[in-house]
């Protein structure tokens, strides 16, 4: 694994869970983590349960002992990690949004596409595909149980940058983020829907905000805390925050449905509120991150004195993923995402098969974003997303 912050500690448990809760084919061994700071890449290697440590990436790509790399750094290292590890013949799962730029995504399916040929597998982390009720919402829209699709509401809202003294990390900066709230949580809500509803956003009209122009440097930070120094803003060095806060756009489906989308980090008072309805000619389906062991179903076919929205809890065998964890009725988290990412992952390897959201798949999210920012910049005019050969 490369990145031991956030993603890398989620991905880190999910690591260490995975074959302990499924039966697979395949064992994984968490062999050996890459940070660039040598004592806190120790010091994560221990608590986050990997044997050993590098602080060079290029020692997980040339170790033959190394199947599977996972990169979890931020998006301007994707592309250059990733490639080198499908040429050396590894399986790469590679977190979202898949790169910063169009052209770099481009590469890396071509990457990921002359390893398939060898046999080598990717994928990209689209995580939330695997709560539960996602996955079952997908499944009841394929099912035709809401009929055919016509609106699709989804907003990704938290708000942990209203404040203008949080410090200037990495996910406010354009050459290594790429982008802002748009392609770190607004990625997350595209993904979904497409995979939803099977449908792939076709045009857009946007619009964006940086509503905090400039900056502390941070003194220190790691995953979404970071530090300042001082106790008062006068003095502190600042700088230039060079993406969106928000972004927000309107868009239309390939299969005929109509869409709106809000991504926002100063959405006051919303901590990680995904939230996602869809609304066919039969029925509807919400889901809510917040309460995600939860689906709401509207059954437009039931008796009419028995419509209204019904909330599915979901912990029972018979749903997505779970006969595996606790007995019925019993909930999961935030974290079981990416244990259940990691088990199809690994299975898709054993089983040589190809496993999604593919490296083609999160270049379409790239493209949407990119058609997001160039109508943003250009007034909100609509703007046709590139297809994307895939
Ligand atoms: C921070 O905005 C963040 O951790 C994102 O980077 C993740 O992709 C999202 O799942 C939760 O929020």
């Amino acid at each position: 694994m490369v990145g031991y912050a956030f993603m890398g500690a989620a991905h880190s448990q999910a690591w260490r869970t995975v074959n302990r809760v499924y039966d697979l084919p395949v064992r994984a061994r968490t062999a050996l983590i890459c940070g660039r700071d040598p004592g806190q890449v120790a010091t994560a290697a221990d608590r986050l349960g990997w044997a050993g440590y590098t602080t060079d990436w290029r020692d997980l790509v040339t170790r033959d002992d190394i199947d599977v790399v996972d990169v979890c750094t931020p998006g301007d290292s994707h592309a250059e990690i990733a490639i080198a590890a499908l040429e050396a013949g590894k399986h790469v799962l590679c977190e979202k949004p898949l790169a910063n730029t169009v052209d770099e995504a481009r590469a890396m399916v071509a990457a990921a596409d002359r390893a398939r040929a060898a046999g080598i597998r990717s994928m990209c982390g689209y995580n939330y595909r695997r709560v539960p009720a996602v996955t079952m919402m997908r499944q009841l829209v394929a099912a035709g149980r809401i009929g055919t699709v016509r609106h699709v509401r989804a907003v990704y809202l938290q708000d942990w940058i209203v404040d203008p003294q949080f410090p200037l990390v990495w996910r406010l900066q354009k050459d290594r983020a790429g982008s802002g709230a748009l392609g770190d949580i607004g990625a997350h809500i595209i993904d979904l829907t497409q995979f939803v509803t099977g449908q792939r956003i076709a045009g857009v009209s946007a619009l964006t905000e940086t509503f905090v122009k400039e900056r502390p440097l941070p003194a220190g930070s790691s995953g979404l805390a970071a530090t300042v120094d001082g106790d008062s803003p006068e003095g502190r060095a600042t700088g230039p925050v060079t993406v969106d806060d928000a972004a927000l756009f309107i868009a239309r489906l390939d299969g005929g449905a109509v869409a709106s989308y809000e991504a926002s980090r100063f959405a006051t008072g919303r901590k990680n509120a995904l939230r996602v309805e869809v609304n066919g000619s039969l029925g509807s389906l919400a889901f809510d991150l917040e309460r995600l062991n939860e689906l709401e179903f509207y059954d437009g076919t039931a008796a009419g004195t028995e419509q209204g929205f019904t909330r599915i809890l979901m912990t029972e065998p018979d749903h997505p993923y779970l006969s595996a964890w606790w007995p019925p009725g019993h909930l999961i988290g935030y974290e079981h995402s990416f244990t259940h990412q990691m088990r199809d992952f690994l299975e898709a390897i054993a089983t040589e098969t190809d496993p999604t959201p593919s490296f083609a798949d999160a270049l379409q999210v790239q493209l949407v974003l990119d058609a997001v920012q160039r109508s943003a910049g250009a007034g909100s005019s609509w703007t046709d997303v590139e297809p994307s050969l895939a």
